[in-house]
C-alpha cells in the first residue's frame, strides 16, 4: 500500500511540486504527532546464547526500468530468483551501487533489486529466534525472505531488522530479496525533487537535490542474520555518573526483554549485570530490580576521556548483561562496551567530567572511491589514524548517521561525536516531513544512546530557518529530541544569517556554517577574521548560548600551488585556515566560543555541477586520504590547542627541523 502511494507520488510531484508544496507549507499548521518507537536492534554480537552470521558478499542485482519502477513488484520478482526475471549483475554488499559499473547506473533514479541465497543451519530450528538485520539501506528498502514480505524501512543510514524465524527453511537454502528505492521527494529526509524532462529520446526522470553530496544508494552497511533465545534481551540502555572528583563511578542500566516468561507463574525475570575493566577484571556486579533496572558502583574509576585530554583516552569497560528466569535459568547474555563520563553545559561552556571542552575537529562524509558510502573497514581505520595524527578530538557526522562500527571506534579512541540526523537543507516544512524528521532522530537516539563518544545531537544541517513555520517545526523537533535524551545537549548547524534565524532558541549550543573568502567575498583573505568574530559574537548575543563554528573552508585542488594565494590553490586553503585561527583565538577569550570544525575532513563526491571539479574539494585530505598542505598547518594548530588547553605533549615530528636558531648547546 505504502509502496504504491509512494511510487505514484513520484509521478505526481513532477515539475510543479515545489510551488505546490511552498503554498501548502505557508498555510500549514504543524501538529505534534507521536512518532513510531524503535524496538530492539542491539548491535549483533555473539555470546554463549547468540550466533551471528554475515550475509555480506556478492549479491545479484537488477536495476528497474526507470520509466517502469513498479514492474518488479507487479511481476513479483521477489517470488523467485531475480535471475529468472531477467539478467542480473554481481553487486558487492556493503557498497553503494552507483560507481561499481561502467555505465550510467551512477545516475539511476528509482528502484533496484538485490537477492542472494543462504543456508540456515538445522541447529537454528530449535528453541530460538532468527533475525535479519540491515545496518543501512539507502533510501527506502523492502525486504522479502523466500518470497514473503518481511520488513519495509524508510530513511537511509539507520539500521532496521525483522524476525524471520517462521519464514526460514532450516537445513536448507533460503533467499533474501531487497528492493531499494533512492528517490527523494519533498517529504523524504533528506528532501529532493523528481522531475520529468525532455531528452534526446523523449522524456526522462531526473533527481535533483540541494544538498552537496552525491546521493549514493544501495545496501550501504552489513547485513546480518543473528539468533536469540526465545526470551531474550531486546534493549539495554546505559547512563553513567561520576563523583565530583571523578574517583567514584556509577553505571545505571535498564533492560527490556522480549518473549514470554518461561512458565505461567514465572513473570519475575531478573538481570545479573557485571562490569569488567580493560584487563578483564570484574569491578562491579549486581542484580536488577523487577523492572530489570539497576546500578553498579565503581571505585577508582577510569573515566572516559577524549583524545589528548588524558593519557588514557577512550577507556571502556565491558558490561555483561545476563537475563535469568526466576528459577535462575540463564536465558540470554549480551555484552557491550561502556564508557563512564559526565556531560554538563551552560550558556557559556560544555564540560566533560567537569572539565571544559574545546572542540577541534571536522565535518566529514562517509565517502570513497568505488564503494561510495559503503562500509569499508580499511577506510575507517585509516580515517581514525588521520584524525589522531592531526590532533582532532571531535567530528560531526555531517549530514547523516555514520556506521555503528565507526561509532564503536570513536568510543575506543576517545573521539567526540556530534551526532547528526539525516535532515539536510530542510525547507517547505510540512507535516509528513516533520514526522519523518522526528522519526530519524528517534531512530538515531535509539541506536546511539549508549555511546560515550556521542556528546551532542545535531538535529539538522542548514535548515532554511528563516522560512515560515521554521520556529514551530524546530520547536517540535527539539522537544522530541530532549524528551528522548536529557543527558546530551542539542545543536544544529545553521547557515541562515543570525538576523533571520528562527531555530536557535530551541537549541542548547549554536553551531554556524560560513564560508568567508569562498562563497562570500571570494578570494578576499582580508575579509575573514573580523567577519568570523562579528558573526560569532552576534549569535552569542542573540541567544546567549555557547557557539561553535561548524563549517569553514575552501575548495582546494591538490597539487595546485599559486603564490600569492589564489582560490583553489593549496596556499589559499592554508591562508583561509590561518585567518580563521586568528578569529577563533580572539573568540576563545570571550569564554563562550567552544569549538572549530573544518569543512571537510576529505574531498568527496557531489552531484555534477560547474562549481565542483570531480566533487567537493574542501578536504584537508584528498579522497584517497593523503594530506594537502593545509593538513600540516591544521595539525600544528590542533596539537597547540591540545597542549594549551589539555596539557598534552607535542608529537616528535610536529615541527620540521629548520635551523639551530641558537638554541642547542654545543654537542
Ligand atoms: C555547506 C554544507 C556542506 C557543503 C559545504 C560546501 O554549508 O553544509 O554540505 O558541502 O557548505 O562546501 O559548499
Amino acid at each position: 500500500m505504502g509502496l504504491w502511494r509512494f511510487l505514484k507520488s513520484i509521478w505526481l510531484f513532477s515539475f510543479v511540486s515545489g510551488l505546490f508544496l511552498l503554498h501548502f507549507s505557508i498555510a500549514l499548521i504543524l501538529i505534534n504527532k507521536e512518532v513510531p518507537q524503535s524496538r530492539g536492534m542491539l548491535y549483533p554480537r555473539e555470546s554463549e546464547t547468540r550466533e551471528v552470521r554475515s550475509l555480506d558478499g556478492i549479491w545479484n542485482f537488477v536495476r528497474s526500468d526507470q520509466a517502469n519502477p513498479t514492474q518488479g513488484v507487479r511481476e513479483e520478482w521477489y517470488s523467485k530468483d531475480l535471475s529468472k526475471s531477467g539478467p542480473t549483475i554481481p553487486m558487492p554488499v556493503p557498497a553503494s551501487y552507483n560507481d561499481i559499473t561502467t555505465d550510467n547506473l551512477r545516475d539511476h533514479v528509482g528502484t533496484v533489486w538485490y537477492d542472494r541465497k543462504f543456508f540456515a543451519p538445522r541447529s537454528w530450528a530449535v528453541d530460538q529466534r532468527v533475525w535479519l538485520r540491515f545496518g543501512s539501506v539507502h533510501y527506502e528498502a523492502y525486504v522479502w525472505v523466500n518470497g514473503q514480505k518481511v520488513v519495509k524501512h524508510e530513511i537511509g543510514h539507520l539500521p532496521f531488522e525483522a524476525e524471520v524465524t517462521h519464514l526460514l527453511k532450516y537445513g536448507a537454502e533460503n533467499r533474501v530479496t531487497v528492493m531499494c528505492d533512492n528517490a527523494l521527494i519533498q517529504t523524504t529526509v533528506p528532501q529532493g525533487r523528481i522531475t520529468e524532462l525532455p531528452n534526446d529520446e523523449g522524456m526522462t526522470i531526473v533527481q535533483s537535490y540541494t544538498f552537496d553530496f552525491f546521493n549514493y544508494a544501495g545496501i550501504h552497511r552489513s547485513v546480518h542474520l543473528y539468533t536469540t533465545p526465545k526470551t531474550f534481551i531486546e534493549e539495554v540502555v546505559v547512563t553513567t555518573n561520576l563523583s565530583k572528583d571523578n574517583v567514584g563511578g556509577e553505571v545505571l542500566y535498564s533492560v527490556k526483554f522480549n518473549g514470554s516468561a518461561i512458565n505461567e507463574a514465572d513473570n519475575a525475570l531478573y538481570v545479573r549485570a557485571q562490569l569488567y575493566d580493560r584487563e578483564g577484571k570484574l569491578v562491579a556486579n549486581g542484580t536488577s530490580d523487577a523492572q530489570l533496572s539497576g546500578s553498579l558502583q565503581v571505585d577508582n574509576v577510569n573515566p572516559w576521556w577524549p583524545y589528548l585530554m588524558h593519557p588514557e583516552p577512550g577507556y571502556l569497560y565491558q558490561l555483561e548483561v545476563k537475563l535469568h528466569a526466576s528459577n535462575d535459568e540463564l536465558l540470554d547474555v549480551y555484552r557491550l562496551k561502556v564508557g563512564l563520563r559526565t556531560l554538563s553545559w551552560s550558556n557559556a561552556t560544555f564540560q566533560i567530567n567537569g572539565r571544559p571542552v574545546y572542540f577541534r575537529g571536522f565535518g566529514r562524509h562517509e565517502d570513497a572511491d568505488v564503494r561510495g558510502k559503503g562500509l569499508d573497514n580499511a577506510l575507517m581505520v585509516r580515517d581514525f589514524n588521520l584524525l589522531k595524527w592531526i590532533g582532532a578530538n571531535a567530528y560531526r557526522t555531517s549530514h547523516y548517521p555514520y556506521s555503528e562500527e565507526s561509532m564503536q571506534f570513536a568510543d575506543e579512541h576517545g573521539i567526540m561525536i556530534v551526532d547528526e540526523c539525516p535532515s539536510v537543507d530542510a525547507e517547505n516544512y510540512n507535516q509528513e516531513l516533520l514526522g519523518k524528521h522526528k522519526s530519524s532522530l528517534e531512530q538515531l537516539i535509539h541506536r546511539d544512546r549508549n555511546h560515550p563518544s556521542v556528546v551532542m545531537w545535531s538535529i539538522a544541517n542548514e535548515p532554511r530557518t528563516r522560512e515560515m513555520n521554521a520556529d514551530s517545526y524546530f520547536q517540535l523537533v527539539a522537544n522530541l529530541t530532549r524528551s528522548l535524551d536529557k543527558t546530551r545537549p542539542i545543536t544544529a548547524a545553521i547557515a541562515t544569517p543570525w538576523t533571520d534565524d528562527k531555530a536557535g532558541r530551541f537549541l542548547d549550543i549554536i553551531s554556524f556554517n560560513r564560508y568567508n573568502a569562498w562563497y562570500s567575498n571570494t578570494g578576499r583573505l582580508d575579509m575573514v577574521t573580523k567577519k568570523v568574530v562579528e558573526e560569532a559574537v552576534a549569535w552569542n548575543k542573540k541567544y546567549n548560548k555557547p557557539v561553535i563554528m561548524a563549517e569553514y573552508g575552501a575548495d582546494t585542488l591538490e597539487g595546485l600551488h599559486l603564490q600569492p594565494a589564489y582560490v583553489w590553490s593549496e596556499e589559499f586553503q592554508t591562508e583561509v585556515f590561518a585567518r580563521h585561527f586568528k578569529a577563533f583565538d580572539i573568540l576563545r577569550k570571550k569564554g563562550w566560543f567552544i569549538g572549530e570544525f573544518v569543512w571537510n575532513f576529505a574531498d568527496f563526491k557531489t552531484a555534477q555541477s560547474y562549481t565542483r571539479v570531480g566533487g567537493n574539494k574542501k578536504g584537508v585530505f584528498t579522497r584517497a586520504r593523503q594530506p594537502k598542505a593545509s593538513a600540516h598547518l591544521l595539525r600544528k594548530r590542533y596539537f597547540a590547542l591540545a597542549r594549551e588547553l589539555d596539557d598534552s605533549s607535542f608529537p616528535e615530528d610536529l615541527f620540521t627541523y629548520i635551523a639551530d636558531m641558537g638554541k642547542t648547546e654545543n654537542a
